[in-house]
Formats: structure tokens, sequence, C-alpha cells
């Protein structure tokens, strides 16, 4: 028992030096941190030390609110939202802070007058690759939201000891480094073994009576792994909330050590604990899931089952009965990565709780609510049954039952429909048997959303069609957003700063706000800033590609880019065939006329993903020929830099003058880079696909590039039988692009090495290309003409920028707590800081 509070304590003010903001206390405090945590004095630190100096000086400014959140959250009975999801890609921690905290120019000046390098000592920290790309973003931004409104959240996830992969390009080929991205250690995270939770896996189930004489199921697992929880700090714009973002660590537990230890089996031991870690070693480094991974199953199980007991056990703090568990508790799956989590909560409350099925199954239902995030059929993940049967026995029961009884409700409704009856099934029994993620997601919900527009309604027409005629009314769409604190201050200072003379700061938790800033398009000495701070940042990140990749790129050219994953439906090939086109243009007539471009691609293609590496190649080849060619004259460059992450995007979408948004319809469910750029003044060309069609609405179609086949073109021309020889034969300026590429002119003559891409667009071109390349180098043309008169597109940047205050993902959470979550939020108070007595 702990002795009373009264006796324990004496309260000190928060206004002291550990937590104090003058110049004098944080520099003090920086210096401190060096000494005490570090074990350095300034002559022997390396940079690194004094990042963690500085990083450790932040995060004691934070620590107050983190616990008063905590605090008030366990107290009241309010509801709060659970995140789960595979990835969190938050990118690094340092600058984030500083700007919610309010705090950045001050201790950047500390920093300063300590006779350090600010942005040096910012440029060290590592940043936490866990996720591959789109999703795993939206989950940080989400959390930034959830923060800054002020909504009781966690983000239940993996702690990945290798995170996405480093990138390098040699010889024009990606090489994947490991990421190691906890060498140096991570301020931000706290470690709490206390929390510590043991997860099942293997093994077989038992049926038994218990004492009441009722009918009960106990599963006796092979083995037993400790999730060990690692919990940072998420704190919300200039609020007191600082949620909760709790990664999992997998680890051995000590008594099974110590079991084999007395048999004697020491390595036997050893081995247990190496095949325990490694659950948690690796992200999956693709950006849509990899099928019948028996690893990526058991990392999936593992968070979720921690992150579930974890919800329960804080809600017996707090209560006494489950029965309630659904008010406690929102939990939104990040796509179908944490299913399995619907059928683990059935476990949990019928075999270890003792709660009658079906009121477990309605806590469960009302619990859980199911975000897709892709339509492309061979992402639907699906877990074939043997695998699933052997790692988790108890859930495929389960799942048998939850399945018998959904299925029985639908042939009450559709009697002898089986075909419909086999299509809604949560277990795929075409060929071998498997278990459909999705449809177990979808049942166990109350709620599911696409994340675009568009993809809402072709989830609702297609992939999801037999369950949004079973229930209509669980559908919404919730359009994505993107934070504008990360994504517009912390990465724009400049531009953030202009807003703020004009309007106020008001827009940076009221996105919509910048429309006020239309008053200012026929301003011409605003017009002229706006362009001159563009301007800067190009030169910035001309400067830093030379510095880091020995390239010139003329700031004065147009900035064309085109950073996401590398993915043949993203269609980055396409890009690549419009700088062979304008390159041809130039060799036929070398004093044509043309608007000096950079071309700027970045992204990481999946490893075991041949054709997007064969693309980064392409891409790297044309960039060779192009940038060497004397008849070009610096009018066109094209660089591919290497290793993009979120770092990079906060440098990169600010310089852009265009941004690269040519999918083929109906493929990208919605794009979040689309939002960032257009909120930093580039102009979209787009086709109309995922959230492409809401930022045009949005921006006005003249402030627009489009281009391409819309959604049911391509499904028309799909289904009439799509040939692309017919475009190959038609169109003579294409068909000289292909054949340049064909005949090795980019890769030394080699006519193998790009032949499997030609060959893929000439023979099925699944992603029509060829369709829409007529359509984008028309479209490109408008973009030149535009970009010759300096006024137009400034006007045409403003509005862009400016109109795009649905695109913050302050909306997109305030959208899913009303219509989803039911989440209300909750007034934090400072408290001051209460220390024990000596
Ligand atoms: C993705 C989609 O491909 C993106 O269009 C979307 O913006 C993102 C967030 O909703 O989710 N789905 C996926 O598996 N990876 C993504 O980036």
């Amino acid at each position: 028992m702990n002795p009373p509070v009264e006796t324990l304590q004496q309260t000190i003010k928060v206004e002291d030096d550990r937590t104090g903001l003058s110049l004098e206390t944080l520099k003090r405090a920086i210096a401190d941190n060096l000494f005490y945590i570090q074990g350095k004095y300034p002559a022997i630190a390396t940079k690194n030390d004094f990042y963690m100096a500085l990083a450790y000086t932040v995060r004691d400014r934070l620590l107050q609110r983190w616990l008063n959140t905590t605090e008030t959250y366990l107290k009241s009975k309010v509801k709060v939202v659970c995140y789960l999801s595979a990835e969190f890609l938050m990118g690094p921690h340092l600058s984030n802070n500083l700007v919610n905290l309010g705090i950045y120019d001050q201790v950047r000046r500390a920093v300063e007058e300590s006779g350090l390098d600010f942005v040096e000592l910012r440029e060290q920290e590592e940043e936490p690759g866990l996720g591959n790309g789109g999703l795993g973003r939206l989950a940080a931004c989400y959390m930034d939201s959830l923060a800054s409104l002020e909504i009781p959240a966690i983000g239940y996830g993996i702690r990945y000891e290798f995170g996405i992969f480093d990138q390098e390009i040699r010889d024009g080929w990606q090489i994947e480094i490991t990421d190691k991205w906890l060498r140096y250690g991570n301020p931000w995270e706290i470690e709490r073994p206390e929390a510590s939770i043991d997860v099942k896996f293997g093994g077989y189930t038992q049926a038994y009576n218990d004492e009441n004489g009722h009918y009960r199921v106990r599963w006796i697992p092979d083995i037993i792994v400790k999730g060990v929880p690692y919990d940072t700090p998420i704190l919300g714009y200039k609020v007191n909330t600082a949620n909760t973002l709790r990664l999992w660590k997998a680890e051995a537990p000590e008594s099974f050590e110590f079991e084999a230890f007395n048999v004697g089996d020491y390595y036997g031991a050893v081995n247990e604990k190496v095949v325990a870690e490694n659950i948690t070693k690796v992200l999956y480094p693709n950006d849509e899931p990899i099928q019948g991974k028996q690893l990526r199953l058991q990392q999936q199980y593992f968070f979720v089952s921690c992150s579930l007991q974890d919800m329960i056990r804080l809600h017996l703090h707090r209560q006494d009965s489950l029965d309630n568990f659904h008010e406690s508790f929102a939990v939104q799956l990040n796509d179908t990565h944490p299913a399995i989590g619907v059928a683990e909560l059935m476990r949990l409350l019928v075999d270890e709780h003792q709660i009658d099925w079906d009121r477990a199954w309605q806590i469960t239902q009302n619990t859980f609510a199911y975000t897709n995030h892709t339509l492309l059929p061979e992402a639907l993940e699906k877990w074939p049954l043997s695998l699933f049967g052997r790692l988790l026995p108890r859930h495929l029961q389960i799942i048998y039952e939850i399945n018998q009884r959904f299925l029985g409700q639908v042939r009450a409704k559709y009697p002898d429909d089986h075909q419909r009856i086999a299509r809604l099934s949560l277990i795929d029994e075409s060929g071998e048997k498997y278990i459909r993620m999705a449809h177990l997601a979808s049942v166990g919900s109350h709620a599911i959303n696409g994340v675009a527009a568009l993809h809402t309604k072709l989830l609702q027409q297609d992939v999801l069609r037999d369950f949004y005629e079973l229930w209509p009314e669980k559908f919404t769409n919730k359009t994505n957003g993107v934070t504008p604190r990360r994504w517009i201050v912390v990465s724009n200072p400049k531009l953030a700063e202009l807003i703020n003379r004009k309007i106020g700061t008001n827009w940076i938790k009221h996105l919509e706000e910048l429309k006020q800033l239309e008053a200012f398009v026929e301003d011409a000495e605003f017009r002229q800033q706006w362009r001159q701070i563009k301007q800067d940042i190009k030169r910035d990140l001309a400067e830093y590609v030379k510095k880091n990749h020995a390239i010139d790129i003329n700031p004065q050219s147009l900035f064309d880019v085109q950073v996401k994953r590398i993915h043949e439906y993203k269609r980055q090939h396409l890009n690549a065939l419009y700088i062979i086109t304008l390159y041809n243009q130039i060799k036929q007539n070398p004093n044509i006329d043309v608007v000096p471009r950079t071309f700027i691609f970045g992204g990481k293609a999946a490893p075991g993903y041949f054709m997007a590496k064969l693309i980064i190649k392409l891409i790297n080849s044309v960039a060779q020929v192009v940038n060497n060619d004397p008849d070009v004259r610096e009018r066109l460059k094209v660089v591919f830099l290497p290793d993009y992450n979120v770092r990079f995007g906060q440098r990169v979408y600010p310089a852009a003058d265009l941004s690269e948004q040519i999918s083929t319809a109906g493929k990208e469910a919605s794009g979040t880079g689309n939002m960032k750029f257009s909120m930093n003044g580039a102009l979209t060309i787009g086709t109309l696909d995922g959230a492409n069609i809401e930022i045009r609405e949005e921006v006005g179609a003249e402030n627009f590039f489009l281009f391409g086949l819309t959604t049911p073109e391509v499904y028309a021309l799909k289904a009439k039988g799509y040939n692309p020889w017919d475009y190959y034969h038609a169109n003579s300026q294409l068909k000289t692009v292909i054949d340049l590429i064909s005949s090795g002119f980019f890769s030394h003559g080699d006519t193998n090495l790009f032949r499997p891409l030609v060959d893929s667009l000439l023979y099925h071109d699944q992603y029509m290309l060829f369709a829409d390349y007529q359509s984008y180098v028309d479209c490109q043309e408008q973009v030149n003409q535009a970009y010759r008169d300096e006024e137009k597109w400034t006007r045409m940047s403003i509005l862009n920028a400016v109109r795009m205050g649905k695109f913050s993902s302050d909306r997109a959470i305030r959208e899913y707590c009303q219509e989803i979550w039911n989440a209300q939020p909750v007034n934090v108070e400072m408290q001051e800081y209460v220390q024990p007595k000596p």
C-alpha cells in the first residue's frame, strides 16, 4: 500500500528550473541535461549529445501537460478514442513540439545563445519511420488533430525496431538499407514495463463447464509473448492536452526463460526470447498488404491484443463492469490490419470475463468502426485458414461462430441467394480457404468509411457492395485531411508568418479562415510577397540538392514534383513519358521556346516490387541523358531524390510549383500529399481520382489542371476491351517515346533493360497510361502557358492555398467525433507539479 498522498507530497511551482521558459532557465536546462543525462560536458559532446540535451529540455516542458491529461481521463468517465494502426509515421518530434508548445523562437534563441547551431541540432533527430506512406502518415495527422481539439485519445501501434528502410540510389537502382532509428536512443518515449501485457499464440482449445454449469472454452497456448508499452506524448497545438501514442514492443516473459533454464535447456530459452522479440523487429515495407506471412499476422494480433487488454484494464480501473465498455472507448480500425480485434474483443469478453455471447457482440459492434483505405483488389487482406488456425485456434472458432450467426441473418433476408451468401461470408471458400479481414471488420463494426467521396462511393458500389445493400446506414464518407501545424507552420514558417501578418493566427486551428486572404488576391504587393516566399524556398531547396546530391537545379525553373510511394497505379512512368516527349521536342527543334522545368521525384518502392524498382531506374536513366545533353541547355532537369520521408516532405511541399497527382481514375483512395502541396501554394495537375476531385471543387476548376479518363470511362473502356496498341499506332509522338526507350537509348544500348516495362505497357497497360497520354501532354502545355504569366500563376497559387480549409485533419476528426465516435472534447486543467517529499 502506498502511504497517504498528503504525507508524501509537497507542491512546487511549475515555473522552476526544470520547466521554466526564460532564456536563462532554458540555457541552464540544456547544459544540465547534457551533463546529467548524456553524461558529457560541452568539450567532448557530439552533435547528437547536444540534440538529446535539447530534446529532453523540451520534453520536460510538456510532461506536466501529459500527466495532467492522463490523470484527467482516469478520473472522469470520458470516452476515449483509440486509434488502432499498424503504422504511425510521426516524423520528427522536436520542431512540432516546439510549435505546439508555442516556444519555438524562445528555445531557438536559448540554443543560439549557448553557442550552438539550432538548425544543425534539429537535423540530428532520427525520424521514426514507423509507416510506409499515406496510411501511416494519416494516423499521425489524426493524432495531432485529436490532441489539438482536446479529444481524449490513445494511438495504439507497434514499436518496430527497424522502421521503413533507408533508400539509396546506386547506378540508378534502389538499394535498401536498414533503418536503425533507435541507435542513439529515443528521447521522446518512456518505457512502461510495469504496464506490460501477456499475449498468447498457438496451442489448442478445451471446452469445459464452469462452476455454474455454463459451457466455456479455454485456450492453452504454445507460447506467451510479453508486450511492453513505450509511450510518447502527443501534444495538441497551444492547449493543455497531451495524448499518448502507446507502441508495443515484444519480449519473452522472464518466467518462461526461467523454466527452460531449470530443465537445462539454456539455448532453447534464449531462442524463445529471440522468437518472441522478432515479432516487433521490422515493419513490412509494402504499402499494400503482403499476403500469407505468418510474422505479419503475429504482429497484427500481438499489438491488437495488447491494446484491447490495456483498454479493459483502464476501463476496470474506472468502473466495475465491462457492460458499458463501448461507452468508455471508441476503437477505430485503421484499415484491416487490426481487424482481428473484433474476434479478440469477443474472446476477452466471453472467455475471460464470462459475458454472454449476445451481449459481448453488442459491445463489440458498438466499440469498433472500420476505415477502408484501398480499392485495389489485390490489397484486400485475407489469411489462409490453416495458418490462421495454427496461430490463433480460439479466434478461428470465434470467427466461425460470428460467421454462422451473420450468415443466418443474411439467409433470413435473402433466402436461397446462395451466391450472395458465399460472397458475404467471412470465409472465402472458392479455392484454398481464406479469412476475409475486410468482412470481419465490416461485420464487427457499427460504422464503415472510405477516405474520399469517390472512394466511399466505389466501396458502396463495388468492393463492399453486398455489405452496403445489407446495412446502408453503416456507411459514411470521411474525406482525409492533414494537419496545418506540421504541413504549414512547421514546414513553411515564412508563409505562415505572411499569413499571420494579414489575418492573425486563428487559421492554424480553423483552416477555413484562410479564405479571408482571398481579399488580397488583387493586391499586387501581396502577390509579390507570396512569390518571393516561394522563390526563397525554391532557392533553399536548390542549395540543399546541390549540397547533398551535387546536382545543380535552377530555382527560376518550374518545380514539378511527384513524391509518393512508387507504384504503377500512381503512374510515375506517365510523368517520365512526358519528360521524354519534351526532350524529343527539344531534340527536333533545339531552339524551341520551352518553359524551363525541374522534375523532382521521390519515393520508395517495396523491395519485392520489380516493376516499381524498374520505374525508379527508368527515371534515373532518363535523368542521366536529359541532364547531360548540351542541346537541352539546362531547360530540363530531372532529379530523383533518394530516401523520401516526412522530413524531406517538409522541405519539398513548400518548394513545389506543380503537384503531380496522376493516378488512374478509381485507383487512389484519397491521397494526402495532394493536400499538402496545395496548402503550400502548388497547383495540381491531376486526374479525377481520390481527393483530387474535392480539391478541385474547393479551389475552382479554373485553378486546377485536369486531364484523363474519369472512373466510369476507365470502367467502360476496360469493359469494351482496351488495346494499348491502338494508341501506340495512332499517336506518333507516343510511338517515338516508346520506341526510344525500347531502342536502348536510355540504357547504353541495352534493349532488354526496360523491356518488361515497355511490354507491360504495350501488352496490358493495366493502368491505362496510353489512354491518358495525349490528354496529359496537352494539359502540361496548359501548365506551361499559365506559368509564363507570372501574375496569373500567383493568383492561382494563392487561391489554391487559401481554399484548402476543408482538408485540415481537424475537419476530418470533428466528423469522426460527431458521426462515428460520439466523442467530446475534455478540458485539461493545468495543475502544479506535486513532488514527493524527500
Ligand atoms: C492509402 C491510400 O493508397 C491513399 O490513397 C490514402 O490517402 C491513404 C490514407 O487514407 O491510404 N492506403 C494504403 O494502403 N496506403 C495508403 O497510402
